[in-house]
């Protein structure tokens, strides 16, 4: 046997800090004295590693003993955010670290922030796969989360002359104590090549004769796809889940004869090659990215993964349990290559006749969409996927002749059918991701109510006539425990006092802070944490970024993806146009509440608007800092990087959050829900998740603006005209001249000659048209926030009435709607050898 920690034995700090320098000295083989801040806190996340090894044996052992079903979650971005902290709260060691590491004169805050977030996603689809990892192991649900272990994540930004630059976020530069390599367990992945009649055996069939639609796929070449396993701690519970990264290496490391030829580059050409595929990270949120890379990317991940779960799933067990035993959620079009590499599994592979493996592809896969921008959906060339992946065009060809068949079979009109192809025709031969994972999946889902609602009526409005019942809603969610208990240690006491502890696996008790919201002495306590929450930010961005922010004021803040759709540029509007008012005259700016407006975005590296937003926004900040008129009463504070790690710091101390994307565009936010939960109103428009927010928070807790999505709709129809409403609207019209004017680039007219220009004729996600209203809403904030006992219970209400936001619920909502698979909560079998 192993050196094994004893973790039945409650530890100790004492028994803790043997183990913290176990690891130090003989794993890392550094002494105490010699240690870097690196090496102390790769030692401490290795020794609180060992208190979850024991319940992720028992995890596997109850899953894979029985005959449970699992959850395949395929998503090919994971933004996990610190590992650390979660797993001490997971394992109840947080105070016994804090006491072992104090006892060697070491700070666990200290040790914690030595951390570097492993960014393995962009925005919201790959944080909401992390809160839902975290839900599926709290709620002992037999999942494995699949994705790819990219050697850099999202790039770091920084800003050079208020423009983003991005740098390389070599992540794992000291390594990363929380992953598990199995290179043992590689999976062969092929790529490119051609197919032919199947001469070999069918594997799978009585006779070993090839399946009645079988080919056969003869790859050109091939990568091997190792595992990294990730601990997935629940909270409250001995289930301890998987996270499986793969990791691209190449099947012959080298080319020895090529070596010793003296052509060393050629001789590990084929090693890079195969070792870029993940590589990096695709920057992109939103946006479909049609490079050959990234689908290379995907079929890597899926192919490795599949291959995976169908061992796991059923051993040498019989095919045709697979709906029984696995089932499997495509979080977007990412990971949609896996119907067709299902297809070819059980059709060349194992030998089974086309309609019986489409039956149990069908009934396996599921898949979620999270966006409503038709140019955000994927599509992939013929040409590319015929040139990467000859099978699975071959394969995908079927599925959509088939498919047409039946639509014209059941009276289906030419038109109709040519709109439902998965191929399209025009301008060029390309694969509709979306539509293929439509056709090929039992469920369909969209992530808010309003957004589903919209997938039916226009996105996939066609799919939906079909096959009505095919699509759901499952509203997404945030997990309670990153983003109250560890990101709000304030209101976590606070919560715990007042309604016990009970809410951090069962949102739902957060109802029980209602009559709080009348007691003046609880308000108190919720504005102290409040305001702690700020003191505690405000030092935060002192030492990061060097910024001076005042503590005493209203905390305005927007922080996601830079993208037009989202509308950051209605809120440098706002701000420019109370700067203006100032500057003017027309405001006293005694009159002026005084306001931190926070912004946290990344612009994906090749969009030109998004930067030019970035820099706007920089730009406007330190024309403002540089007016002594404002001081004290409004300023900008842009930290450069946002990320996981710095929202934990942000979103608790925020007063405002601000939702104000176009409505109708937004599939449904996730940021909107972790305000709310730490009591921020939010300023908003009737998008995404936002309208859920609202009906469960109360009308007067959140402060609506805007078009409806049908209003939207119809001015864009009817023709819109960004120009009139700037040449209605007075305010408006200045706060534009004067960014045109060059009042925030030095003199320089053209500096912001793009944004300027686009607002005026184009402004495709109606800022102008909605500027009024937001202004007005604004007005609104402000009078609420004179009154500090009102605003505090609104902000007390919003916590009690967020618990449908946790991801506890999307995931029971998963279970019922979709996945049907039962709890099973693992048993103790105490370590094995
Ligand atoms: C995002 C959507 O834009 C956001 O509304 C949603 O809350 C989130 O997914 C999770 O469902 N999409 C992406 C993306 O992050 O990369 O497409």
């Amino acid at each position: 046997m192993g050196r094994v920690t004893d973790t039945h034995a409650a530890p100790t700090p004492s028994s803790f800090a043997e183990e913290f320098l176990d690891e130090l000295h003989f794993e890392l083989g550094v002494s105490r004295e010699t240690a870097s801040p690196t090496d102390l806190y790769v030692a401490l996340a290795r020794a609180v590693r060992r208190h979850l090894v024991e319940g992720w044996f028992d995890t596997l052992s109850t899953q894979l003993g029985g005959d449970s079903k699992f959850v395949a979650y395929l998503s090919a971005e994971y933004l996990l955010g610190r590992q650390l902290e979660n797993a001490l709260l997971a394992t109840g060691l947080t105070e016994v670290a804090r006491d072992a590491l104090d006892g060697l004169g070491l700070s666990l805050d200290e040790l914690s922030e030595q951390e570097v977030e492993p960014g393995l996603g962009n925005g919201g689809l790959g944080r909401l796969a992390a809160c839902f990892i975290d839900s599926l192991a709290t709620m002992d649900v037999p999942a494995v989360g699949y994705g790819i272990r990219y050697e850099y994540g999202i790039f770091r930004q920084t800003f050079v002359d208020g423009r983003q630059v991005e740098q390389a976020d070599d992540w794992l530069a000291l390594g990363s104590p929380w992953e598990i390599p199995h290179p043992e367990m590689a999976v062969t992945v092929g790529f490119g090549g051609h197919t032919e009649e199947p001469a070999g055996t069918g594997e799978g069939t009585a006779d070993g004769a090839p399946g009645p639609d079988a080919r056969q796929w003869v790859p050109g070449w091939t990568v091997e796809a190792v595992p990294y396993n990730y601990l997935v701690p629940g909270y409250g519970t001995r289930n301890v889940n998987t996270l499986r990264l793969w990791s691209a290496r190449a099947t012959k490391a080298f080319n020895l004869e090529i070596f010793n030829s003296g052509d060393y580059e050629a001789a590990v050409r084929g090693q890079t090659y195969a070792e870029n595929i993940s590589k990096v990270l695709y920057p992109e949120d939103s946006t479909p990215q049609g490079k050959e890379l990234r689908l290379q990317q995907q079929y890597f991940f899926v192919a490795a993964s599949l291959a995976d779960t169908i061992a796991r799933a059923l051993g040498d067990g019989d095919l045709h349990a697979l709906p029984d035993r696995v089932v499997f959620q495509l979080n977007d079009t990412h990971p949609v290559i896996a119907i067709p590499e299902m297809m070819r599994l059980l059709v060349d592979v194992h030998g089974l006749g086309w309609d019986e493996a489409w039956d149990l592809t069908r009934r396996s896969f599921n898949y979620t969409c999270h966006t409503l921008l038709p140019e955000a959906l994927e599509i992939w060339s013929v040409d590319l996927l015929g040139r990467l992946l000859p099978r699975h065009l071959e394969i995908i060809y079927r599925i959509n002749e088939e498919f047409l068949a039946s639509l014209r079979d059941s009276g289906g009109n030419e038109l109709q059918v040519r709109r439902m192809s998965i191929i399209q025709e025009q301008p060029e031969r390309a694969v509709r991701m979306a539509y293929l994972a439509t056709v090929g999946s039992t469920k369909v889902n969209g992530v808010a109510a309003l957004h589903s609602q919209l997938l039916r009526d226009a996105v996939l409005h066609d799919f939906s006539d079909l096959w009505p019942e095919k699509f759901t809603n499952v509203t997404n969610g945030i997990t309670p425990r990153r983003f109250v208990r560890l990101a709000n240690p304030g209101l976590s006491a606070l919560l715990d006092e007042t309604v016990g502890t009970g809410w951090v696996k069962d949102l739902d008790q957060l109802r029980g802070l209602e009559a709080h919201a009348e007691d003046p002495e609880f308000r108190r306590g919720f504005r102290d944490v409040k305001a702690a929450n700020k003191q505690r930010l405000v030092d935060l961005l002192a030492t990061r970024d060097g910024l001076h922010l005042p503590t005493d004021a209203l905390y305005d803040v927007m922080v996601k993806r830079l993208h037009e759709y989202k509308r950051q540029m209605l809120k440098v509007l706002h701000v420019v146009t109370l700067y203006d008012q100032v500057r003017s005259g027309a405001l006293d700016p005694a009159d002026v509440t005084p306001r931190v407006v926070v912004f946290g975005a990344k612009a994906a590296p090749g969009y030109r608007m998004a930067k030019d937003i970035i820099a706007l926004v920089n730009a406007v900040a330190a024309t403002i800092d540089a007016d002594p008129a404002l001081a004290g009463r409004l300023q900008i504070a842009f930290p450069a990087n946002y990320n996981v790690t710095l929202a934990e710091k942000l979103i608790p101390a925020a007063d405002l959050s601000e939702q104000i994307s176009l409505a109708g565009k937004e599939a449904s936010g996730t940021g909107n829900m972790k305000f709310a939960l730490n009591g921020a109103l939010t300023i908003g428009t009737l998008d995404g998740a936002n309208v859920e927010i609202r009906d469960l928070v109360g009308d007067d807790n959140f402060f609506l603006f805007g078009m409806t999505e049908p209003e939207a709709e119809a001015l864009g129809q009817a023709g819109y005209d960004p120009g009139s409403f700037y040449e209605q609207d007075p305010a408006l019209k200045s706060a534009i001249d004067l960014i045109a004017s060059g009042a925030f680039s030095h003199g320089d007219p053209t500096a912001f000659e793009s944004i300027v220009s686009d607002l005026l004729w184009k402004d495709r996600f109606m800022v102008l048209a909605d500027y009024r209203a937001y202004l007005d809403a604004q007005s609104r904030v402000e009078a609420a926030y004179a009154d500090p006992d009102a605003w505090t219970r609104s902000a007390i209400l919003n916590v009690a009435r967020s618990g449908f936001f946790s991801s506890d619920r999307s995931i029971r909502d998963y279970l019922d709607r979709i996945w049907h698979a039962p709890a099973v909560p693992a048993r103790s079998n105490g370590l094995r050898d």
